[in-house]
């Protein structure tokens, strides 16, 4: 099944069984996610339904080791997420928020025993997991939080406020980073604990077959067991989001595949002045363009993967793919839409979801603008945040 937009036998750089697996995502999306997304998206559901059809394909914390995880490599982690973003964004967050958030602050910083307690229902779908560290004054700036945590006798104590957050209405546990006394500290919160509740975000123009909620916090009394041990301060979060973004890099490049396959195929059929649009060098022109940043996109999600799993990816690259993918695939998105008409601003075709699903993307997990400065400070040394 190789894809239509691939000019450079992209699949000839993949093993036997990275094609495999990627296969049997895609089907799984052409199947079980494509006929129904559109309804969804109208709809504003993140369909639950599907979250154990999610975890039999070994999807969720499928890059760790152990604890009823797939164990699989950060290569396949990345071409699944292609393929579910393929689907859509929000399904491919959902994996994610689950897998890459959630699920790896545990594994990464987490107790033995919260590992064992959380892990591997998650990796069956049994219990879902949202990260909240953003707040409603501290997006691109996380150390500004204002969430605290104190310690009351062997309790601690959270009063504050998350914003953005996936999934946290629907979620058994949540990974909340807050200031302590000590730096800023994760604590794993049941979300049944008195004091937690998560609002779902609407009415949203993008992400709309997704959840992202406000949790607020009011004197949550949780015990000592409750903090991740390992970790205190800010790396422990963007340890996290490294994971995360490297996703997207690939997500991104899923989502530009879908939406440039719609304009492809619309145009194929579509005539106009007495011929297919494709057969007009203007719409030509815009296909090649668009193939052609699909096939690098996919070519530096590859690049990161192989180093990722050869573990010399850096941070300084994740910020490359995400700022270059997410900013390259929201453009092919839109111009697939112009070659659809005015048929592409219905939910029938796929780009303008995918290019409304995009703002949230580039935005999440490091906007463009913090993604620019991180390399701006790379290339001269000189920091330009504040
Ligand atoms: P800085 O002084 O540079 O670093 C503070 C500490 O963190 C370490 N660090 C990292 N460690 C691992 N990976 C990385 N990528 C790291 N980046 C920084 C750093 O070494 C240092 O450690 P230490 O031991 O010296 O204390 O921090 P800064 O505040 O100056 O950083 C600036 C900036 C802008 C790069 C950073 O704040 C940043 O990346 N901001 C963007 C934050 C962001 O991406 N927010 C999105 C959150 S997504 C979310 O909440 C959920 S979205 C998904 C969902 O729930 O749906």
């Amino acid at each position: 099944m190789s894809d239509i937009s691939d000019l450079i036998d992209f699949d000839s750089l993949l093993t036997a069984d990275e094609i495999s697996l990627r296969d049997s995502v895609r089907s799984f999306v052409d199947s079980e996610i494509k006929p129904n997304i559109a309804g969804w998206y109208e709809k504003a559901v993140f369909p639950l339904e599907i979250v154990p059809q999610l975890a039999k394909l070994g999807l969720l914390g499928m890059h760790l080791k152990g604890y009823g995880c797939a164990g699989r490599s950060a290569v396949d982690y990345g071409l699944a997420g292609a393929e579910l973003e393929a689907g859509d964004s929000g399904l491919r967050t959902f994996v994610s928020v689950q897998g890459s958030l959630a699920m790896s602050a545990i594994y990464k910083h987490g107790s033995e025993d919260q590992k064992l307690e959380w892990l591997p229902a998650m990796a069956r779908g049994e219990a879902i997991g949202c990260f909240g560290l953003t707040e409603p004054t501290a997006g691109s700036d996380p150390s500004s939080m204002t969430t605290f945590a104190r310690r009351d006798g062997g309790d601690w104590v959270l009063n504050g406020a998350k914003r953005w957050i996936g999934l946290a209405s629907v979620a058994q546990v949540a990974v909340i980073w807050a200031q302590t006394d000590e730096g800023i500290r994760g604590f794993v919160v049941p979300t049944s604990t008195p004091g937690f509740t998560a609002t779902p975000i609407e009415p949203k123009l993008s992400m709309r077959a997704s959840i992202q909620c406000d949790i607020e916090l009011t004197d949550v009394r949780l015990p000592e067991s409750a903090v991740l041990p390992n970790v205190v301060g800010l790396k422990g979060p963007f340890s996290c989001l490294n994971e995360a973004r490297y996703g997207i890099v690939w997500g991104a490049m899923g989502a530009a595949r879908d939406a440039f396959e719609a304009a492809l195929d619309y145009s194929k059929g579509r005539m106009q002045f007495e011929k297919p649009l494709a057969g007009y060098q203007l719409t030509q022109q815009k296909l090649v363009d668009m193939a052609l940043e699909i096939n690098k996109g996919f070519l530096l999600a590859l690049h990161l993967g192989r180093k990722k799993d050869a573990g010399t990816l850096l941070p300084d690259h994740i910020s490359v793919g995400k700022l270059n993918n997410c900013r390259e695939a929201i453009k092919i998105a839109r111009e697939a839409r112009t070659i659809l008409g005015g048929n592409g601003i219905t939910l029938d075709h796929s780009p303008l979801r995918h290019a409304n699903n995009l703002e949230s993307v580039r935005t999440y997990e490091g906007t463009d603008e913090v993604h620019t400065l991180i390399l701006g400070r790379k290339l001269t040394g000189l920091p330009a945040f504040r």
